[in-house]
Order: C-alpha cells, then structure tokens, then sequence
C-alpha cells in the first residue's frame, strides 16, 4: 500500500528539483549572452607563452612579461574605465586559459575555435592595472604567460 506522505514527499522533491532546472537553464543563457554594442571588441590569442592583443583599428600587440621587474612589454590589454569590452579569444598552439581574477574573466583559448566573452572595465583611474595569467597549464612557461588590462 503507498503512504500518501511518500507520494507528497516525492512529489515536492520533483518540483523542487525541476524549480532548480528551470532557473539554472535560463541563466546559463543569460551568462553567455553577449552585449548588442560593446565599446570596443578586442582579439586575444594565446601563444606559448605570450598574450598578443588585435585591436579593431589594426593595431596588433604581443604583450611579453618580464618576471624581474613584474612588467609588460610589446602592450597590453588597453580599454578605458567603464567600457564594455568583448573579447574574442583563440589559440595559435595549445590550449590556454584568458584569465582577469579581479574582474572574474575566465575563457579558454583553445586553437581553431573563437570563444567570447565580455565585460565592463572597472570605473578607475587611468593607468589602473588588471593581471591577467593564464589559468590553464600550456607548457614549461606557464607560470609568466601575463599581461595586464590596463586603464587608458
Ligand atoms: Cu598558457
């Protein structure tokens, strides 16, 4: 004989549950969704062991860290404070990982695909500076494959 107080039971998980799948359907979508006119759409290309930046006027940056003195040289990530800036991030080897940890940015550059991605630059002095380190082990460099989203 089945006990109404397991069927009533049963019944309020499977709602629960499907309350839960619902909500995190609908928000995975508005997490990838992508802003209908960013200030500035940027190219990021994941080299062994170096961020090159393509801007939409042409300009095209290999951003090289040095470890010694916690510098970039070649460029950097430029964008000016408040900006909504779309990247579009890929790989020319191996996989990589863009990653901006104050800003909570994290997409994989992964050769022969083009991940997006976007975000609003923080509302802070120019000249700020975000590291960004890649967060996906790519080789005997990993370790000083940055750069740095700076403010302009
Ligand atoms: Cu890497």
């Amino acid at each position: 004989m089945v006990n109404k107080l397991e069927v009533a039971w049963t019944l309020v998980v499977v709602g629960l549950l499907a309350g839960v799948a619902a909500y995190s359907t609908v928000l995975v979508y508005h997490l990838d969704a992508l802003p209908a006119h960013p200030t500035e759409y940027v190219e990021v290309i994941g080299h062994q062991w170096y961020w090159e930046f393509k801007y939409t006027n042409g300009t095209d940056v290999n951003s090289t860290y040095d470890a010694a003195t916690n510098t970039v040289s070649g460029g950097a990530l430029w964008a000016p404070p408040g900006a909504v800036v779309q990247i579009n991030v890929t790989s020319a080897d191996v996989i990589h990982s863009f990653n901006i940890p104050q800003l909570g940015v994290r997409i994989d550059a992964i050769p022969g695909r083009m991940n997006h991605f976007a975000f609003t630059v923080p509302n802070a002095a120019a000249g700020s500076e975000y590291l960004i380190q890649c967060t996906e082990f790519c080789g005997t460099y990993h370790g000083i494959m940055r750069s740095f989203l700076v403010l302009t």
